[in-house]
């Protein structure tokens, strides 16, 4: 299997899963926020295809993509999302608030920011233990906005520390675009850069270019050169909900037509057939995805919920 055919079967199995939890979500059998990840599998992918094993990643709100990318079972985070005890956080996190240590997915959390300061210490404590991993933080255009942050990007400039910070740059916090939040001369690379940090900026909806450029950043980031690699990337649909919301009129350049011309799966193929794969090959991929995230649907649906007497396990208090 070509390299990028490869990376078209995980990227299609991140696409396949969510909207088949989509569907799950509408029959009212997810009762927590879900934030989907459709349109930005490229960046999880690309990135994770350029980390090593032993290497940590920890995400945010919108991080299905993120676990399932760093090597997640689809299993467990569908247990997650239903509560199920099987579940990687027990059934106890939900969507936002997954963990798999198995996998080196070192958690996510939804306050907006925070993740990067729990990467540091991550990244901090590879350092010291001279394992050679490093620490990945995946995090949005909004969330980079976080006074946390730049005060992580200080500390991980000065003790040198293996981290890298992706900014997925969807051009909305909610439905708040960028120059509702910043001057016109607001520049992620000066801050980054000022700060001390590497920096590169890639299309997201391009795997070849996320990867290659995280690639390159990882190789800095092992010997100390902890850096920012912001993707510029679409979100299909709305913030937390399984629609296309393109009829609330927030989005002036990346409509829907822009978007599905742009997609990242779309693009991968367009390249897989240029190449002289064929569309009945990559739709087998694709229905073999989906008949796997069904399945798994299906199991985690009739799966148990954890035992009452768990309830005081698992807990920071
Ligand atoms: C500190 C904090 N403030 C506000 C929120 C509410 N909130 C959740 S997601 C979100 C938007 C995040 O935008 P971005 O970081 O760009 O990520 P995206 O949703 O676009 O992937 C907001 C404001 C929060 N979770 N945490
Ligand atoms: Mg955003």
């Amino acid at each position: 299997m070509s390299t990028r055919l490869d990376a078209f079967t995980r990227m299609a199995r991140l696409r396949v899963a969510e909207e088949e939890l989509a569907n799950l979500y509408l029959r009212d059998k997810i009762m927590s926020f879900v934030h989907f990840y459709v349109g930005q599998e490229a960046v999880a992918v690309g990135v994770s295809d350029a980390l090593k094993e032993g290497d940590h990643a920890l995400g945010n709100h919108r991080s299905h993509g993120h676990y399932l990318a760093k090597g997640g079972g689809l299993r467990r985070m569908v247990c997650e999302l239903l509560g199920k005890a099987e579940g990687s956080s027990h059934g106890k996190g939900g969507s936002m608030h997954m963990i798999d240590r198995s996998v080196g997915f070192t958690g996510s959390t939804p306050i907006l920011g925070s993740i990067t300061a729990i990467a540091a210490g991550s990244a901090f404590a590879q350092q010291y233990t001279k394992n050679g991993g490093v620490t990945v933080a995946y995090i949005g255009d909004g969330a980079s906005e976080e006074g946390g942050v730049y005060e992580t990007m200080n500390i991980a400039a000065l003790y040198k520390l293996p981290l890298l910070i992706v900014i997925e740059n969807n051009l909305y916090s909610v439905n708040s675009k960028l120059l509702d939040r910043r001057s016109p001369g607001y520049s992620v690379e000066g801050v980054v850069k000022g700060i001390g940090l590497a920096y590169e900026k890639a299309n997201g909806n391009d795997y070849d270019d996320v990867h290659a450029k995280a690639k390159v950043l990882l190789e800095g980031v092992r010997e100390g050169k902890p850096a920012v690699l912001e993707c510029i990337v679409y979100r299909h649909m709305a913030h937390s909900a399984p629609i296309f919301d393109d009829a609330q009129g927030y989005r002036e350049e990346d409509v829907l037509e822009k978007r599905l011309s742009e997609d990242c799966l779309k693009r991968m193929k367009d390249a897989l057939l240029a190449e002289g794969e064929t569309e009945e090959r990559l739709q087998e991929i694709t229905d073999t995805a989906r008949a796997n995230a069904l399945a798994e649907i299906d199991y985690a649906l009739k799966a148990p919920y954890p035992d009452a007497a768990t309830l005081h396990t698992d807990l920071y208090a």
